[in-house]
């Protein structure tokens, strides 16, 4: 498992160099900008089983068939491994954010997930349909705009500083297309 520090190392280390002005630069916005990456992190953790319900509802809401006979949410044993893939996929996709760097969540969540799925029959469709869902809930969590009108009674707004965010919010888009992708 790599982070962003480790990252350039190993890169350096490819080519026999020494960590350049770049990489160094790289990694002073990563340090400058760390309490905003925190920020992030925690606005997903802290909204996680809200994420995942959400998701895994709106799949179910968009392919009823999903919780009848025969379907891969049906009976409650799958549903709740369904869940739990959820917030297993959300807590990586939290740990890359962390660190700045993707491997941990390929290594210890991807690496052999598709075919685990396709040996299961859990459907790869609505699999990276969820996952899209959490991903537009997570980035309008990050970005503070979530609203009362998309979220009903549940409605939350962390209490963050408010400031440009769309970079990390891009980076987190990145590592649940990275999820989406792996599925496909
Ligand atoms: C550390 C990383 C890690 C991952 C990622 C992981 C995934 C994982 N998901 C599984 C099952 C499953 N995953 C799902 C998920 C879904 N079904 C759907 O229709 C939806 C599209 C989707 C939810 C969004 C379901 C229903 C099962 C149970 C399938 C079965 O037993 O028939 C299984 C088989 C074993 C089990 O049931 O626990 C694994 C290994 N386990 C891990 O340890």
């Amino acid at each position: 498992m790599l982070d962003a520090f480790s990252r350039a190392v190993i890169t350096a280390d490819a080519k026999t160099g020494t960590i350049g002005g770049a990489e160094l630069a790289a990694l002073k916005s990563f340090i400058a900008e760390g309490n905003k990456r925190l920020d992030a992190v925690n606005a997903i953790a802290s909204n996680a089983s809200c994420i995942v319900s959400d998701a895994v509802a709106g799949i179910v809401c968009e392919n009823q068939g999903l919780i009848q006979a025969g379907g891969n949410c049906y009976p409650n044993r799958r549903m709740a491994a369904c869940l739990r893939d959820g917030e297993i996929i959300l807590r990586y996709v939290s740990y890359a954010l962390l660190a700045g760097d993707a491997s941990v969540l390929d290594d210890r969540c991807l690496n052999g997930l598709k075919e685990t799925y396709s040996a299961l029959g859990v459907p790869s469709g609505p699999s990276a349909r969820a996952v899209q869902i959490m991903k537009a809930s997570s980035v309008a969590h990050i970005n503070s705009t979530n609203t009362e009108a998309q979220a009903g009674n549940r409605f939350r707004k962390m209490e963050t500083a408010q400031g440009d965010c769309s970079s990390l919010a891009s980076e987190a888009a990145s590592y649940f297309d990275r999820v989406a992708s792996a599925l496909s």
